[in-house]
């Protein structure tokens, strides 16, 4: 068949079938959808039992709940920043903390506080590194930003996260944090450790099918966000780490990997209320103004919460 054939077939079901009334943009893209696949399943001669093999998996995926996974795995979610990206400089907004991609694990709900927040809940404080992460978050002409909202979430010292992993305590390494009044944030924490696909999994077996690790380097994630200001989501990459930029989901970028300062002078622990050297990160977020020339940075994904 060609192309043309199957353009001509498919719009027959989808469109020229139709006899009630219809959600036209649902229609355009199931169209656009199942004609591609019908030309990738000609020109790639795919078999009925591949295609029904393609079907299982994807129907397992979703049961595990891993088509979150999957997506970020396969770039997806970074070809989705890529396009934000593009619309932004169309709009003309350039400049400001890069974005990069959500992931499936974030948690609605976490404790807020204003200016200060510790994540961890202490559990892991004998084997992990602490951290005191802080800067400020500004407007895009440079002014501080009070009562902006940080939300952190990241995984502990096993690449887990609270609330996915059930040995948690509740909402740990999870916070919300209100900016001050000078537009500053700042919380303790643990240094986290990377991220890996579950090893049995969905994403993990088309990751081995196609020859790739399921790795992300250890990470911070934040949505920034503040009255009149785009929402900013994005992360802080840990510097050093083996997967800094071999992410198995693509979101490491230029200007995420802030350095990190080990600090283990006497006086700044005893300030800081340790008993051994810490690592400190400075870190301010630039937020672009709300324009309504640009499509919404508010992504709407079904979340957790709790
Ligand atoms: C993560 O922690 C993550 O940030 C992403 C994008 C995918 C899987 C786990
Ligand atoms: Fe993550």
């Amino acid at each position: 068949m060609t192309h043309q054939d199957i353009d001509r077939l498919v719009k027959s079901w989808i469109v020229d079938s139709a006899t009630r009334p219809a959600n036209p943009r649902v229609q355009e893209i199931v169209l656009r959808l199942v004609g591609d696949l019908c030309k990738a399943m000609e020109d790639l001669d795919i078999q009925p039992s591949e295609f029904w093999t393609g079907l299982e998996y994807l129907t397992a995926a979703g049961k595990a709940n891993e088509l979150g996974l999957l997506t970020p795995g396969l770039g997806l979610e970074r070809f989705m920043d890529i396009r934000a990206d593009e619309a932004e400089a169309r709009a003309g907004l350039e400049g400001g903390t890069p974005r990069t991609i959500e992931g499936p694990l974030y948690v609605a709900g976490a404790p807020e506080s204003t200016g200060f927040a510790r994540l961890d809940d202490g559990s892991e404080s004998e084997e992990a590194e602490v951290v005191f992460m802080q800067g400020t978050v500004f407007d895009a002409q440079g002014k501080p930003l009070p009562g902006a909202k940080v939300e952190v979430w990241h995984a502990n010292l096993l690449g887990n996260y609270s609330f996915f992993d059930a040995s948690q305590s509740h909402f740990n390494l999870r916070r919300t944090i209100i900016t001050d009044d000078n537009g500053r944030y700042g919380f303790r924490t643990i240094m986290p450790k990377g991220y890996g696909c579950p090893p049995c999994g969905s994403t993990q077996k088309l990751l081995d099918l196609l020859g790739r690790h399921g790795q992300r380097p250890a990470h911070i994630h934040f949505f920034v966000s503040a009255e009149g200001q785009r929402k900013l989501t994005t992360q802080i990459n840990i510097d050093g780490d083996e997967y800094l930029w071999d992410d198995f989901a693509f979101a490491s970028r230029e200007g995420l990997v802030p350095p990190i300062v080990r600090v283990g002078d006497a006086a700044a622990l005893a300030e800081k209320g340790v008993d051994k050297p810490y690592a400190s990160i400075d870190f301010d977020f630039h937020l672009h103004q709300d324009i309504a020339a640009a499509p919404s940075a508010d992504v709407e994904r079904l979340r957790a919460a709790a």
